[in-house]
């Protein structure tokens, strides 16, 4: 049971729990439901923010929404008729995470405003203790198991341009947009040309006198083929029994059948290669803009993005694409190779996040001694079933290495992560174990044929460059199978994988 100990003048309150969860996005919520649910009521989960909601009450830019159907972006246990749109804004899904958080009564193991500063693997006591400063001052967490859910694109990755600290306008990341900063007649520059800026940009051309669009590589854009469900639709959603489940399944078994395929055979791309081009024909008709607004890589090596409205807002009189490469930013404009100087007020930049150097990764120091990252410095970001790492007892880490995707749903993927930690927390009770970690050779196996299968997906063969990639060129963030797959994969807790200990004995 947790047990709390008051802090004496100077040091950590101390707090004993049996199960610390770090985040409370959908991972973090999805594991304290699950666990929850279990009957495991010894959980705490500790968020560095204010809310639930993680990435979705952290991209509040204009235009934020999800480019997964809002169906199939939902907890499978927690659907919602409710949707107003076939793909969900921004606002809608963090209302959904605060209701489902809400009604599933665990809100109450949330302590918010409280950032981890540190989580140390104690041998002896075979227990993780967790450093966290919060409001009331530092505490010391004593837990079992620990289960990190603080999300891969999390941590805004700004760009390493020469003078950008030294830039005298606004300036800030997509994922930490300035809402207090008007934009309304102003002139803003846009740095990157993915997800987000794509989202932006329309937004953005429509308020601001003038925007410059600073583009590295030319995404490609299929069509966004969102619509308002009307209120019959949403009536029947609610009430035809069984109608939403269908629903979900047919949108997802779509995108099952065909995306994964593609990744390992242009030829079936070919038909969304055709439509992404014929998108930017339909919307572009200045053909040396087309030109320069044409992606130089096979569809699908970067995330293939959506929308009706980023070529019709690109191509307004009072939006610049650049494709200059950026020199430097002075203290009031972006210089580029040409030397070219344009002015700007407002600066966002949509550079993306540090997906494969996990935060995380640089604080948890495990059984040897070496933090996660240690680790990962000789093997590259690497995981067992993307979830345990050796050296690393009684640790599962959510939405962690290789468990990325680019044709389907996150939730699902988080769901079977949180199947399995539940299952393995099952099985250490009903076994008594007091440890769980996997074995190096289960982990190599598991890995070794990853990336083995990698090597054939477009991903590495396509061309590009992108944030799946490390620094050697290893995709350490993608799943390159089927999320049925990932699912069966993780559907029970495969003990034989795993070093166990009784408690205070030594793994075997
Ligand atoms: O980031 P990105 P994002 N100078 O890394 C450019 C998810 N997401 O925030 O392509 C100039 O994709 C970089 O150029 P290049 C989704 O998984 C989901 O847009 O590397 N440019 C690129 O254009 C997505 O994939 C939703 O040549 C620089 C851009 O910045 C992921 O988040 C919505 C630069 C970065 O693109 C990340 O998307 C939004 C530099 N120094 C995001 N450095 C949903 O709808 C980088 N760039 C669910």
């Amino acid at each position: 049971m947790t047990s709390t100990a008051p802090a004496s003048a100077g040091a950590p309150a101390t707090r004993s729990v049996d199960h610390l969860v770090v985040g409370a996005g959908f991972a973090g919520l999805c594991a304290a439901i699950g666990l929850a649910a279990d009957g495991e009521h010894d959980v705490v989960v500790v968020e560095k923010g204010s809310d639930v909601g993680g990435t979705w009450r952290d991209n509040t830019y204009p235009g934020a929404a999800c480019d997964v159907p809002s169906q199939l972006y939902s907890f499978s246990f927690a659907p919602n008729p409710d949707w107003s749109m076939s793909f969900s804004p921004q606002a809608e899904i963090q209302a959904y995470l605060q209701r489902v958080a809400r009604e599933s009564g665990t809100l109450d193991r949330f302590v918010f405003d409280t950032a981890v500063t540190g989580a140390t693997w104690d041998d002896a006591a075979q227990r993780w203790q967790v450093s966290t400063e919060g409001p009331t001052g530092p505490t010391t967490w004593t837990a079992r198991t620990l289960t990190m859910a603080a999300g891969s694109l999390s941590e805004p990755r700004l760009p390493d341009i020469e003078g950008l600290a030294d830039f005298e306008g606004e300036v800030f990341h997509s994922a930490r947009w300035d809402h207090s900063v008007d934009l309304a007649g102003k002139r803003v520059a846009v740095i990157g040309t993915g997800a987000s800026a794509i989202q932006i940009v329309p937004e953005l051309q429509q308020q601001v006198a003038h925007l410059d669009l600073y583009q590295r590589t030319a995404p490609y854009v299929l069509p966004r083929h969102d619509r308002r469900y009307s209120a019959p639709e949403k009536a029947a959603l609610r009430h035809v029994p069984g109608l939403q489940k269908l629903y979900r399944h047919a949108i997802y078994w779509a995108r099952e059948t065909y995306v994964p395929a593609f990744t390992v055979d242009a030829r079936i791309a070919f038909p969304a290669k055709r439509a992404a081009l014929a998108n930017l024909r339909d919307a572009v008709s200045d053909p040396q803009l087309r030109e320069r607004l044409t992606p130089t890589f096979e569809l699908g090596c970067k995330r293939v993005l959506i929308s009706n409205t980023y070529y019709p807002a690109v191509a307004a009189d009072n939006v610049e694409l650049v494709t200059d490469p950026i020199t430097r930013v002075s203290s009031n404009a972006v210089v580029t190779a040409d030397g070219t100087e344009r002015p700007v007020d407002v600066l966002v930049v949509a550079t993306g996040f540090t997906a494969t150097d996990l935060p995380f990764a640089h604080h948890v120091r495990g059984r040897t001694g070496r933090t996660v990252a240690d680790r990962w410095a000789e093997t590259g970001m690497s995981a067992y079933k993307g979830t345990t790492v050796p050296e690393f007892p009684n640790l599962f880490v959510l939405v962690g290495p290789n468990t990325g995707l680019g044709h389907s749903s996150m939730v699902l993927m988080i769901e079977a992560q949180v199947g399995y930690l539940r299952d393995a927390i099952a099985t250490m009770r009903t076994h008594r174990y007091a440890t769980v970690e996997p074995t190096e050779q289960a982990t190599a196996v598991f890995n070794d044929d990853l990336q083995h299968r990698m090597r054939r997906t477009v991903w590495s063969t396509g061309g590009c460059a992108s944030w799946y990639l490390d620094e050697h060129g290893r995709n350490t963030t993608l799943w390159p199978r089927t999320t049925v797959t990932f699912r069966r994969q993780l559907a029970r807790f495969d003990v034989a994988a795993y070093a166990v200990a009784a408690e205070h004995s030594h793994p075997t």
